[in-house]
């Protein structure tokens, strides 16, 4: 099998290139990156000799074109992926993420190839704190940030093209990840960083929110799982009952390194803040038997910590870039 992974240089698609050349030595891999300030080739250096890294982005048709020509699977993990940056200036998140998903699925349909989209739990908004409910595939799409409602318009453009043209396609969306090669600018890695630093973790308004965490392996087990034998046309949603609250994870994080666990401070809220995810994976479990390995966030999180500290070379050159921007936003 020949796969094309856009997005493979950031850190779910990295993390999903180390597991499938570690498990699956059949496969092709090639990995149509831009390297944008997300995506960092050293993510790849443990399997360079093993695939191929063309640098290019993905709406510009004449890079994509060949690319999928030669592929059997595409899945599209290339996107701008974070909120905060998506309030501060939206338009590459409409450029990459609706417009470059356009320009794959017009490549897909005229080669008729498979193509996998991840996507995530936000497209649904956000749930109360005393809400029973979870997040299912019936739920509707309410998106709250511009980073949101371009993933909500980029799931669209896929379900469209699947019903008008029959592209074979299938679309994930998946909860909060945590793992190694996780950019320094995201919750748990600014967190740990910080503390190595030496610098007070930072909790957004109240640090009441709550995420559904998962660990990036299982998510990327899932992926393959629904490569393998999702319905064309299906989404799933992948989660890990992993429901915690950002408090409790800056809590645990100052535990684990050794720290007073009342050594974080509040800072102003991110505008628009959803305050729960929530995934119901039932679909996922019961339809095509998948199931998450890491059971147990705490040692997740505490493997994570030991990654970063052992890894300072590699989110090193990012650290002050991001702290820099944050300071600007005074957060
Ligand atoms: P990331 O920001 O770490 O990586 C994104 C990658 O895409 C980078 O390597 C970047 O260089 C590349 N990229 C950006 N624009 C591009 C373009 N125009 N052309 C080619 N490549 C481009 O993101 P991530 O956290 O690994 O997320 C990957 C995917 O998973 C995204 O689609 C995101 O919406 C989705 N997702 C993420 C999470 C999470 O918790 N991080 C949860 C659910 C879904
Ligand atoms: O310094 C911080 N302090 C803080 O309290 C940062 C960076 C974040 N937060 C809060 C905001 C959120 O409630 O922590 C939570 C997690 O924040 P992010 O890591 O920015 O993630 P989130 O906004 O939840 O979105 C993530 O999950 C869904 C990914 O970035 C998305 O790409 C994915 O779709």
């Amino acid at each position: 099998m020949h796969l094309l992974v856009t997005g493979g240089a950031g850190f779910i698609g990295s993390n999903f290139v180390h597991q499938t050349v570690r498990e699956r030595p059949d496969v092709q891999v090639t990995i149509l990156d831009a390297l944008t300030y997300a995506g960092d080739e050293a993510s790849l250096a443990a399997v360079s000799d093993r695939v191929t890294l063309v640098r290019g982005d993905i709406a510009d048709a004449a890079v994509v074109d060949p690319l999928v020509a030669e592929a059997d699977v595409v899945v599209h993990f290339a996107a701008e992926s974070h909120n905060d940056n998506s309030l501060t200036n939206p338009w590459p998140f409409v450029q990459t993420n609706v417009v470059g998903t356009y320009t794959l699925l017009e490549a897909v349909r005229r080669h008729s190839t498979r193509f996998h989209h991840i996507s995530t739990d936000e497209v649904y908004g956000d749930l109360e704190l005393d809400d029973p409910a979870r997040f299912t595939p019936e739920t509707p799409y309410n998106p709250s940030s511009p980073y949101s409602s371009t993933k909500a318009a980029s799931d669209l453009l896929v379900r469209a093209w699947v019903r008008s043209f029959g592209v074979q396609a299938t679309i994930s969306n998946c909860s909060n990840n945590y793992g190694p090669f996780q950019h320094v600018e995201k919750f748990i890695p600014r967190q740990i960083t910080n503390v190595i630093d030496g610098i007070r973790p930072k909790l957004y308004g109240k640090g009441e929110n709550v995420r559904d965490w998962i660990h990036v392996e299982d998510h990327n087990t899932a992926v393959w799982t629904i490569i393998e034998r999702g319905r064309i046309g299906e989404t799933y949603l992948i989660g890990a009952d992993g429901e915690e609250n950002n408090k409790n994870v800056v809590e645990l994080i100052l535990e684990l390194t050794g720290r007073p666990r009342d050594a974080y401070d509040l800072v102003s809220d991110r505008p628009g803040h959803d305050m729960r995810y929530a995934i119901d994976s039932s679909k996922l479990r019961t339809e095509l038997g998948w199931e998450p390995r890491y059971d147990s966030f705490r040692d997740g999180l505490a493997a994570t910590i030991e990654w970063y500290q052992a890894n300072e070379a590699w989110w090193r050159p990012q650290k002050d870039a991001t702290e820099a921007k944050y300071a600007e936003l005074g957060r």
